[in-house]
């Protein structure tokens, strides 16, 4: 009889739901033994090599040609074009760029290549995830003060008490409901810690706005002392179309863009295209370039937002 598989999922919120759902099926369809263990973006490096021998799945992260099990909606997961040569869809690896999260594509996959009948709960941490990974949020107080039980988990991670952490939660997932794992103690714990981490953010951040003009706004939160909220843009501001900002990552400095989405403007610019000139990239509603050192980055932001005017202007 072969081992137990692994299932790697990404780290966020949709990967989790990702891995607890791919548990309990290959649990319940095919009588497979099952354990779960989070991947994050080091691993990259040494890609090929990665789990070399042992049997493993990966969701919500990139394809990978050993794997007994794939499925994935990132736009950006093939590493070389020899991969990407390597994905045939079969009965065992899905990919579908169009899908909001990727745990609607197990689903979808396991009903129809499977037999698998959808529990009502899978069908909540599918709506979620929609929700979650594609910041659908209906509206900016949603995304911030939202208390479903699925956005208290989402937040939790923020504040994760362990790297093994995300484990435990999605262990909880294969078998209980979101309501359930929300009301662990640990979970109710880690949830408050967000909470403060959240309003201490939130009260952090018009100290770091240089202006706003023609409802486009730049802000510098390079200083290590402020936390960061994704939203706290359009929070403070809900009237702007645009925020354009430096923040301090793992790899130096980084700049980042994007349309409100509670208030975008009736014709849209291409950020993507915009932050590509700078040498980074990303989608038409947010993008993003790491120039590395502090002086650059602010530099650039700077050079960035007044594009994102200009081009406004002529729109
Ligand atoms: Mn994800």
């Amino acid at each position: 009889m072969a081992g137990p598989i692994t299932i790697h999922y990404h780290r966020d919120f949709d990967g989790m739901v990702s891995a607890g759902v791919l548990a309990n099926i290959l649990r319940e369809v095919h009588g497979e033994r099952v354990q779960w263990r989070s991947v994050n973006y080091d691993q990259r490096r040494d890609w090929a090599n990665f789990q070399r021998g042992l049997r493993f799945a990966i969701v919500d992260f990139h394809f990978h040609p050993e794997a007994a099990y794939w499925f994935d909606h990132h736009p950006t997961t093939f590493l070389t074009p020899e991969d990407e040569a390597k994905f045939v869809p079969s009965e065992k690896w899905a990919f579908d760029p169009e899908s909001p999260s990727c745990p609607p594509i197990i689903l979808a996959h396991a009903e129809k290549h499977w037999g698998f009948k959808t529990p009502e709960r899978f069908k909540e941490m599918a709506y979620w995830s929609n929700v979650i990974d594609a910041a659908k949020f209906e509206s900016v107080d949603e995304a911030l003060f939202g208390d479903d039980p699925a956005l208290r988990i989402s937040r939790c991670m923020t504040v994760a008490p362990s790297v093994d952490w995300p484990d435990r939660i999605v262990g909880d997932m294969v078998d209980l409901r979101l309501e359930d794992i929300a009301m662990r103690p640990d979970v109710e714990k880690a949830w408050q810690r967000a909470v403060r981490n959240r309003d201490k953010a939130l009260d952090d951040f018009p100290s770091t706005v240089q202006w706003v003009e023609d409802r486009v706004m730049l802000y510098d939160a390079s200083s290590n002392k402020i936390r960061r909220e994704r939203f706290a843009p359009f929070f403070h501001h809900p009237n702007i179309h645009y925020a354009v900002g430096v923040i301090p990552t793992r790899s130096g400095f980084h700049v980042t863009a994007g349309v409100n989405p509670w208030n975008p403007p009736s014709k849209t610019v291409n950020i993507g295209e915009i932050m590509q000139t700078w040498g980074g990239g990303g989608h038409r509603a947010v993008g993003g370039v790491n120039p590395g050192s502090h002086t650059k980055a602010l530099e650039i932001s700077k050079l960035v937002a007044g594009m994102v005017r200009k081009e406004m202007a002529a729109l």
